[in-house]
């Protein structure tokens, strides 16, 4: 049975990737860091079948003490400080996590174990003010964010460990990607999210900042599966996985309020507390390398994500009200 290590067990993308890998036989070990709540909602289900561990990128001993124990095959990093807004707020911390992180995790293999393969959660973030449309794996990058420079240092310091100690170390370009499991401070959920309270009249506005900028919008689901794509291959590379479309926040609104019925025109309100001050206005992917090389495609198209978010805050909703 082979083991994989995730950091960023507690986040979205690591639920999804512990099921993935849960489904094709491995033992997922997850790493969590210390809090003094409960933090393990989102893996709440997997809490019988997976191992949970704790551990923080600022800190290497805590990885050292793990592949003595463990033994994994695979390390896939989704730790970060990942929230765009935040990084203004906290440039140092994102720093320390999102771009040093990385660094104190390839040491760790570098010297317990070469052999494991390492992904690193790259983003197209790194794009930014975007020299090229669509973005590939050899579009330059033009960070916008302290995030965006922090994960430039994560996605070169993983090529350059793959270089020069001959490490397996894939960095995966990932576009945004969404879920019913999204943290609700990102602008999906809190759209999903406000429909659903608007519709069931506990609220009766949502505020938001720019309505004009544009990302590729995937299924985080979908996305896990690339990551394990690229640590199965040959060669470790550099992968971009998006869908290739582009939307606006303002098309997802469109559709979000119209499936509950609503005219989204009457509830939302642009506040420019949440404009950045730094955008970055346009994200499209060219997924084509990893459909050609990896065998990944998206299967769930923009309409049925949004649908799939909004019945879900629905539903989430709608049993809060009953029970309270
Ligand atoms: P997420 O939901 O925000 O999860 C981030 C995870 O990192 C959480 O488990 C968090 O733990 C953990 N974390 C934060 N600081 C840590 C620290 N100092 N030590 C250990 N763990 C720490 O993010 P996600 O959407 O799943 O994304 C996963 C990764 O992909 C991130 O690296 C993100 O930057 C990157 N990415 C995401 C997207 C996207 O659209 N979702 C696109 C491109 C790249 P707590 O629960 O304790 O906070
Ligand atoms: O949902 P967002 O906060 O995601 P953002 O900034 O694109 O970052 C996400 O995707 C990256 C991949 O490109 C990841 F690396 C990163 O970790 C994260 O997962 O904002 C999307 C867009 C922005 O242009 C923002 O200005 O939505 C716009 N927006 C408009 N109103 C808003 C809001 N964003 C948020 N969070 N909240 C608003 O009220």
């Amino acid at each position: 049975m082979p083991t994989a290590i995730i950091t960023g067990i507690t986040g979205q993308d690591g639920s999804y990737l512990a099921e993935l890998l849960l489904s094709k036989g491995y033992n997922v070990v997850g790493v969590a860091r210390r809090a003094s709540t409960f933090t393990l909602e989102r893996v709440a289900h997997l809490l019988d079948k997976i191992t949970v561990v704790q551990g923080d990128l600022h800190d290497q001993g805590s990885f050292m003490a793990l592949f003595e124990e463990y033994k994994p095959t695979e390390f896939y990093n989704l730790a970060a400080q990942s929230f765009v807004p935040t990084s203004w707020n906290q440039p140092t911390l994102t720093g320390e996590v999102t771009a040093l992180g990385v660094t104190r995790i390839l040491e760790a293999i570098r010297y317990y174990n070469p052999k494991i393969r390492f992904y690193q959660a790259s983003s197209s973030e790194m794009y930014g003010k975007v020299l090229e449309i669509p973005q590939s794996e050899t579009t330059p990058f033009y960070p916008r964010s302290p995030y965006g420079v922090a994960k430039v240092y994560g996605h070169y310091i993983t090529i350059n460990y793959r270089e020069s100690f001959d490490l397996f170390a894939v960095s995966g370009i990932l576009f945004n990607h969404e879920s019913p499991r999204r943290g609700l401070e990102f602008v999906t959920r809190k759209i999903a999210d406000g429909v659903a309270k608007i519709k069931l009249g506990l609220t009766k506005e949502l505020r938001l900042g720019n309505l004009e900028s544009k990302r590729d919008w995937g299924f985080a689901g979908d996305y896990v599966d690339a990551m394990w794509r690229m640590l199965q291959h040959d060669q470790p590379d550099n992968f971009v996985i998006g869908t290739g479309e582009t939307h606006t926040v303002r098309e997802f609104c469109e559709i979000a309020f119209a499936h509950a019925d609503l005219d989204w025109q009457k509830y939302v309100i642009v506040d420019e507390r949440f404009y950045r001050p730094a955008e970055v206005d346009i994200l499209l992917s060219d997924p084509s390398k990893a459909g050609r090389e990896l065998g990944w495609e998206p299967k769930v198209g923009f309409v049925d994500l949004v649908k799939m978010m909004v019945d879900s805050d629905m539903e989430r909703i709608r049993k809060q009200v009953a029970n309270s």
